[in-house]
């Protein structure tokens, strides 16, 4: 699966694209049935946030995941982006019923400023949302083009209606968000601050009124530079922070499936 040059030129102007049916329903199944299985233990480290769940550095808590970075639909995508020596970032997330506000997913110190040698930043994330969202607004939401401002709260409101196998790729630096709160979740959040009843009440409250499970694998990679770069260290140490731990190194089956699709980490 190649990408053509108006999807390239679309992602380079708008700041996302939407790729379909990359991954096969069975793939799609099987990314479910593992985050599932992870968020349902609760001995495992999920981290509460946002109303939800997460686990950031999802690839080295999750290994059902990792088949995703030798998946040749997968590698050949982030190959076209960022070039033949793409950089894998070392973030990855799977997230559960999540609510968010807006956000850009960079953190450089900046990332809109030209590097020593010309170089400009060249991040993304690729995002696979597990369930279908072509009649609703869950997914994700983004402002089209805001990739090349520094301001939050510019560019036209554009819902993403993926489905189930889509990729989502975008800019790191584009302004974005998921299912915000509502009016119910709202006054639950004020009145009630811990992120793990939060997250206990609101799986309550979907499961009374037939709201379907939203789960998402997101990961980073970029164009190898020094942007791609000062986000791998400080996703790391992010990563580290998040998950209470020392210190990183790769996975070795992730390590592997990325030499096997001829990706760089
Ligand atoms: O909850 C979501 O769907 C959005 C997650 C997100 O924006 C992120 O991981 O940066």
């Amino acid at each position: 699966m190649h990408l053509n040059q108006a999807q390239l030129d679309e992602l380079r102007t708008n700041g996302f694209i939407i790729i379909r049916n990359v991954l096969t329903p069975a793939e799609v199944e099987q990314l479910r049935k593992v985050t599932i299985d992870f968020f349902s233990n609760e001995s495992n480290p999920i981290i509460y946030i946002f109303s939800g769940k997460t686990k950031s550095n999802a690839m080295s808590a999750i290994p059902g995941l990792r088949f995703l970075l030798k998946n040749k639909n997968v590698a050949q995508i982030m190959k076209d982006v960022a070039g033949p020596d793409v950089r894998y970032a070392h973030h990855s997330d799977a997230h559960f019923n999540m609510l968010s506000g807006w956000h850009k997913d960079n953190y450089g110190d900046d990332d809109w400023a030209k590097g020593p040698n010309g170089e400009t930043y060249n991040a993304y994330k690729m995002a696979f949302y597990l369930q279908d969202h072509s009649n609703n607004n869950y997914g994700l939401t983004v402002r089209k083009g805001s990739h090349i401002l520094r301001e939050l709260n510019k560019g036209e409101i554009v819902d993403l209606h993926s489905k189930p196998g889509d990729a989502v790729v975008f800019d790191m630096r584009i302004s974005h968000i998921g299912k915000e709160p509502d009016f119910f979740e709202k006054i639950i959040k004020f009145v009630n601050r811990n992120p793990k009843s939060q997250a206990k009440i609101f799986e309550r409250y979907r499961k009374m009124f037939g709201v379907p499970d939203k789960i998402s694998v997101f990961f980073g990679f970029g164009v190898p530079n020094k942007f791609t770069q000062e986000h791998i260290d400080k996703t790391i140490a992010r990563q580290n922070k998040q998950n209470k731990s020392e210190g990183y190194s790769i996975d070795p089956e992730t390590a592997k499936n990325l030499e096997e699709a001829g990706l760089h980490y």
